[in-house]
């Protein structure tokens, strides 16, 4: 391993010396899974920009995130920490930010290293303290945390409040018209999905969403105030794409950057730009993958009409797999046809089974990396502990972060031995080619219809000969299972 790691040393720009790091972009899309980009080979939806990445860099086939779920995936990212450690779960809009202020992330990593570092677009890691007054500056924040600059969706797109928060303060809050946030319990007087249904002009919720109604959508979440504020759904694409331009744009000249960029697509509510309207045959799931390709092919026009598209790495993955029905009325599940989002896979968003953390994932730098397909087993919080070795910085012990540069540069198909994967707190253990999945009890399906990758029996699964995982192995290879069993065991206890 350290041996295959020393030509990469010598391949890679002279970082020890004066010579400027790439910059790095990182994108991550909300849902969307192995199946949806037609770089895996599916002919049912086109995603040109994403391709053009995984056509001309890293094609990780085995790439997983830490979890099912969006607020741990994300905590395991930037982090470099397994989220189960700190039992981290899907958070509200108003929830106080996980990620302590002392903790090491991604972001202070590049910090460290000189760049500028900025995040736009979906967090779901928290905001404040709790109790947060939406009309002052909401501290701590992704700026607490290692973020230069920061304009985000405190949640997601189906929780309030529904407003962009740019470095700590609401963007556009008209004093005299403050903004209220209760995930308890109404504000007297106010409407909700259900009391007044009228006002769903947009969208109506199947399970869940119906609360406060916020530009014509029903959310989770009661809010009230803040109209000037209120993010449009329908631009929403638009205006995360015009502030990472912006962030381009406004870099120092002689300075690198980091950017985290989180597409809030295909994530319910699914609220296209006019644009995208009918760009596939699929409905809105389908519309907003093209708007999200879209946004993916913006950022690279912006690269290169700076003429830094040789000097970035673009990673490209998404948060957890796919979901149809994920609580609105958009007909996804009608109109998905003959697209396999999951991609070959079992299970989906929320489970333990290989669809539910197996993502797309894309390394891409134009004229210093060649394209390969790798199945090596990597995970995305390896990238801390990767970029590391790359700018020579240190990191702390203790981390769940394995070095993979040589896998994640495409010079080596070598990745992980073995890793935890999380869906909804229950945990599973990872080989490359194994999937051990724990007994539990317990309903085989959530509202969405996905199955969560609850098995009776303690079932291990050779994902080469059955990515379905349909045949449990167990007898045959009671001693891998073992292995693998204790592998679990000892990351529990450590
Ligand atoms: C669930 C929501 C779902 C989605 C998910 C978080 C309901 C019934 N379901 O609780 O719509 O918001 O949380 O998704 O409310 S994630 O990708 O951000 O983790
Ligand atoms: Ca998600």
């Amino acid at each position: 391993m350290r041996r295959s790691l020393l030509p990469i040393l010598a391949s890679l720009p002279s970082l020890a010396t004066a010579e400027q790091p790439p910059n790095v972009v990182l994108i991550v899309a909300d849902d969307l899974g192995y199946g949806d980009v037609s770089a895996y080979g599916s002919r049912t939806i086109s995603t040109p920009n994403i391709d053009r990445l995984a056509n001309g860099g890293v094609c990780l086939t085995n790439g997983h995130s830490a979890a099912a779920t969006s607020t741990p995936s994300r905590y395991g990212l930037l982090t470099g920490l397994y989220p189960w450690r700190r039992k981290t779960n899907i958070l509200p809009g108003d929830a106080p930010l996980i990620i302590g202020e002392e903790q090491f992330t991604l972001a202070r990593l590049f910090q460290m290293a000189g760049y500028r570092t900025g995040t736009i677009g979906k967090w779901h890691l928290g905001i404040g303290k709790g109790h947060i007054d939406w009309n002052r500056t909401i501290k701590p924040g992704p700026n607490e945390i290692g973020f230069d600059y920061s304009c985000i969706l405190p949640a997601t797109v189906d929780r309030v409040p529904c407003v962009y928060v740019e470095n700590g303060n609401v963007v556009g809050l008209d004093p005299n018209d403050p903004i209220e946030v209760n995930y308890h319990k109404n504000f007297e007087g106010q409407p909700t999905a259900i009391t007044n249904p009228e006002l769903m002009t947009k969208i109506t919720w199947s399970h869940g969403h119906n609360n406060s109604v916020i530009n014509g959508i029903p959310r989770i979440g009661f809010m009230r105030g803040g109209k000037a504020a209120l993010w449009k759904d329908e631009e929403m694409a638009s205006y995360l794409v015009g502030k990472v331009k912006d962030f381009i744009e406004e870099q120092p000249q002689g300075q690198p950057f980091f950017l985290y960029f989180g597409l809030h697509e295909p994530h319910v509510p699914r609220v296209p730009e006019a644009r995208f309207e009918g760009a596939t045959t699929m409905g809105p799931r389908g519309d907003v993958i093209v708007e999200a390709d879209w946004c993916v092919g913006e950022v690279i026009s912006k690269l290169e009409e700076k003429g830094l598209l040789e000097n970035t790495i673009v990673i490209f993955t998404s948060d957890n797999g796919p979901v149809l029905n994920d609580g609105y009325n958009d007909n996804a599940s009608e109109l998905v046809g003959n697209h396999d989002m999951n991609g070959g896979y079992r299970g989906g968003k929320y489970s333990l089974y290989e669809a539910g953390t197996r993502v797309p994932f894309f390394i891409y730098w134009k004229g210093h990396i060649r394209h390969i397909v790798s199945n090596a087993l990597v995970a995305q919080q390896d990238l801390m502990a990767s970029f590391a070795h790359m700018l020579h910085q240190p990191i702390p012990r203790g981390l769940d972060s394995e070095d993979h540069l040589s896998a994640f540069l495409g010079k080596s198909k070598k990745g992980r031995r073995g890793m935890v994967v999380e869906a909804v707190g229950r945990l599973a253990y990872r080989t490359r080619d194994y999937a051990l999945l724990p007994a539990y009890k317990g309903d085989k399906r959530n509202t969405t219809g996905n199955e969560m990758g609850i098995v009776d029996t303690l079932s291990l699964f050779d994902l080469r000969n059955d990515p379905m995982q349909q045949q449990n192995i167990i007898n045959k290879h009671a001693k891998l299972a073992r292995h693998m069993q204790a592998a679990l065991d000892k990351e529990r206890t450590k």
